[in-house]
């Protein structure tokens, strides 16, 4: 009977470890090894529609009637007219320089000067088409939005092993003027309309291959099973590869969502003795060991990005740490009350402008003197180190860290200590704006400003009027209760009354939050920390704590994002 139990129990654990081993093998492959993946490959933008004979080109006044490939690209640029891209230099250039790409030897011969182009009639035709898209009937868009559904149902989705999943972008982008991020250098070029014989396929073997259009054929159908992407192009603009993946909500995504946080953590628990090892590489008597232990200060305490990650075009000029030059910093012993302060100045990821002032502790500041010492401004600042170099070093100090890494955890602890700092117990708008001026902190950290939007100044005023037609109910509101007191009416009248002021005052409050919230926004782009960097399931556990509904946290696509960790749940969640 005994021995009975005892080989039940062996059974029982001999069970519970495969299974606990199951779990850990699952979470090791890192998501990205299926053996069997079924697509229908990606939506193409749909063909050129010619313009119809009424719109007409002008070229210094005189009537042109262009070739259809011409045609084309001179409607993207009519497209973007009202837009302040088309009235800089740069665009123009590059735009015009790409257009005559297309253009036939007569349309070259003819066409000289962009300034002498009128695309007006394009621009108010296009103009005209998206506003009888706006007043389309009930019936016309519900159908639109058939067609899309069954577009979705088509092409949305694949099989991988025995899961059905939800593809990410599987439309391609329709060709189009690229526009980039700050100034560009690249802004105004032309973006290529992709074609079935550049497109990539991953798929099984044993699939159904998905099929090109009639008459056309894929540049190649691979069967990789280590990568998770259904299907890769190369972009012309910066040469870069365009994938289509699976949906962030897929199982694969998920997983790899929750590493890159789960590293962040790792960093978390040993960031004290990187930076004690760092401190004692100032000191070092290697040139090459006190530059990467200054560059890793600088990544630490700045967010920066290690510089030259991904290939950006040859042309951006665009810096990172390990790429910073002589002519990017200036060090000051003093200045205001301040001892030792650097100051930077460049332009980093996306051609974004990275300004900054920092004091930095005095043996930083020696070794920034020494690195300059004899360096002409275009010389690198670290000439000792580069990204490589950098990377190869922090994977040795930690398994998986990255600088991204640092982005990240600084990022999270720093949206938790904010929500901690700001957060009272206070009503649900407030809770939102000190979520957000939370949000805020970290986007600033990470140097994610915008232009303000172009609709700034009408959007707030547009509040600001809904806000004095709400202080003016308010106060009539008012009265009417205070005439209503002095009257002695009945108490029953008075006291919806004084709901009624109640009610106004809350909406007076909701109006005036949201008011600040876009002020304080307008220069600064929360989505890219908020689905990068942050750890959602802070979000997630500040959200439970505080009864916030989740939708004024995350919009929909963002909750898809991070169903990981809204079902996760952590209680009380310590970063
Ligand atoms: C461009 O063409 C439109 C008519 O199509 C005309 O009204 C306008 O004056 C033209 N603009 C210039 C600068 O010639
Ligand atoms: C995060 O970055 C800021 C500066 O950008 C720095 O002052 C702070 O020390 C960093 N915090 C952590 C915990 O790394
Ligand atoms: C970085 O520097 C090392 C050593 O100087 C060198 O071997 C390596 O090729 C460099 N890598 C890059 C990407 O420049
Ligand atoms: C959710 O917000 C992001 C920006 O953070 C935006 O790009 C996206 O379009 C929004 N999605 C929906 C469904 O509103
Ligand atoms: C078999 C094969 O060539 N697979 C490729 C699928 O795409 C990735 C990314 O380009 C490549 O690394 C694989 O080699």
């Amino acid at each position: 009977f005994h021995s009975f139990y005892s080989l039940l129990v062996i059974v029982l654990i001999h069970i519970l470890s495969s299974i606990h081993f199951r779990w850990e093998e699952e979470r090791s492959t890192d998501g990205s090894k299926w053996k069997f993946l079924e697509h229908k490959g990606p939506v193409l933008a749909p063909p050129y529609e010619p313009l119809p004979g009424h719109v007409r080109f002008f070229y210094d006044g005189k009537l042109l009637r262009l070739s259809a490939p011409a045609e084309e690209v001179a409607t993207f640029f009519a497209k973007m007219l009202d837009h302040e891209y088309t009235t800089k230099e740069m665009f123009r250039k590059n735009f015009y320089k790409d257009w005559r790409k297309e253009m036939t030897s007569e349309e070259k011969s003819k066409i000289t000067d962009i300034n002498k182009c009128n695309f007006t009639e394009m621009s108010e035709y296009f103009k005209a088409q998206s506003e009888a898209r706006k007043q389309m009937s009930k019936d016309e868009k519900l159908k639109i939005k058939e067609e899309n559904e069954r577009i979705l149902q088509e092409y949305g989705f694949c099989v991988m092993d025995n899961h059905k999943e939800r593809i990410g972008n599987f439309r391609i982008e329709p060709p189009g003027l690229f526009r980039g991020r700050g100034d560009h250098p690249k802004m105004g070029m032309l973006k290529r309309r992709i074609r079935p014989e550049d497109i990539i396929i991953n798929c099984s073997k044993d699939s159904k291959h998905p099929k090109p259009p009639q008459g056309t054929r894929w540049k190649e159908v691979r069967h990789d099973n280590k990568v998770t992407w259904l299907v890769s192009w190369t972009e012309n603009i910066q040469g870069s590869i365009k994938y289509i993946m699976l949906n962030p909500s897929s199982r694969i995504k998920g997983e790899k969502d929750w590493q890159k946080y789960e590293t962040a953590r790792r960093l978390k628990k040993c960031v004290e003795r990187l930076r004690a090892q760092y401190r004692e590489d100032w000191k070092s008597k290697e040139m090459r060991v006190r530059q990467r232990a200054v560059a890793l200060y600088f990544i630490d305490k700045l967010a920066l990005r290690a510089g030259n990650e991904k290939e950006e075009g040859e042309t951006a000029d665009t810096v990172g740490c390990c790429s910073l030059r002589v002519e990017h910093i200036k060090l000051y012993s003093k200045m205001d009350d301040q001892e030792y302060v650097v100051e930077f100045d460049f332009l980093g990821k996306d051609s974004i402008r990275y300004y900054n002032k920092m004091p930095v502790e005095k043996r930083v500041f020696k070794n920034l003197q020494l690195f300059l010492e004899n360096k002409q401004p275009e010389d690198d600042l670290f000439d000792r180190l580069n990204t490589s170099i950098l990377n190869k070093h922090l994977q040795e100090l930690m398994d998986g860290l990255t600088a991204k890494v640092f982005r990240t955890y600084n990022a999270s602890i720093t949206l938790q200590q904010q929500l901690k700092e700001l957060t009272t117990d206070e009503s649900i708008p407030a809770k939102i704006l000190s979520y957000n001026r939370a949000n805020r902190a970290v986007a600033i950290l990470c140097n994610h400003q915008r232009a303000a939007p172009k609709t700034f100044e009408k959007s707030m005023q547009n509040l600001q009027t809904k806000i004095d037609e709400k202080q003016k109910q308010l106060s009539a509101t008012r009265k009417q209760l205070k005439g209503a007191k002095t009257e002695h009416k009945a108490s029953h009248d008075d006291r919806s009354k004084k709901k009624a002021v109640q009610r106004i005052e809350e909406q007076l409050m909701k109006l005036q939050m949201q008011a600040t919230d876009r002020e304080e926004n307008k220069q600064i782009a929360l989505g890219t920390s908020k689905l990068n960097y942050l750890d959602p399931r802070i979000s997630v556990a500040w959200v439970k704590k505080w009864d916030v509904p989740m939708e004024k946290i995350y919009n929909k696509t963002q909750r898809e994002k991070f169903a990981w960790a809204i079902d996760m749940a952590e209680e009380d969640y310590e970063f």
